[in-house]
């Protein structure tokens, strides 16, 4: 029974290993992508946090539009937009602060937002498929503080 349980670990362990690993890349061309899209018809989309939830918890997107995501954290605590498969399958263009300036990069990890922050992502979503997205700070995920980024 001992090395069934062993057996079963190991093999869930290797398949998040595979996961992980073959989600290492970024989108390469992403430069590309976000030059190509048609920014004049972007598509804004607002994520309030509150204290241990996302609201709306799920976000469809569609890919090949471009996004504005609004990140808002109107909750008592700082807190994070932990999704890193997420952001490896959209062409990032910025994450902009509305008072703060502007970031470039190929991509990100987490997004933290302090008490009544606010950061705005720009990006086309490229891989389609559904990715967690949650707080990663002490125990807000299993507070449920989680949600799904859905691109079809
Ligand atoms: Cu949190």
């Amino acid at each position: 029974m001992k090395c069934f349980f062993y057996a079963v670990l190991t093999a869930l362990l290797a398949g998040v290993t595979t996961v992980s690993f073959a989600a290492d890349d970024y989108i390469t061309n992403a430069g590309e992508i976000v030059k190509a899209a048609d920014w004049e018809n972007m598509e804004t989309v607002t994520v309030k946090f509150d204290e241990y939830s996302y609201d709306p918890e799920d976000i469809v997107l569609k890919a090949g539009k471009p996004y504005k995501l609004v990140l808002k954290n109107l909750a008592k605590k700082k807190h994070y937009f932990t999704a890193p498969e997420f952001y490896k399958a959209i062409a990032t263009r910025k994450v902009q602060s509305n008072k703060d300036g502007e970031i470039k990069a190929p991509y990100f990890t987490a997004l933290e937002l302090m008490v009544n922050g606010q950061l705005d992502l720009y990006f086309v979503p490229v891989t389609k498929g559904e990715y967690p997205v949650y707080c990663t700070i002490k125990d807000h995920r299993d507070e449920g503080m989680v949600g799904k980024l859905i691109i079809q």
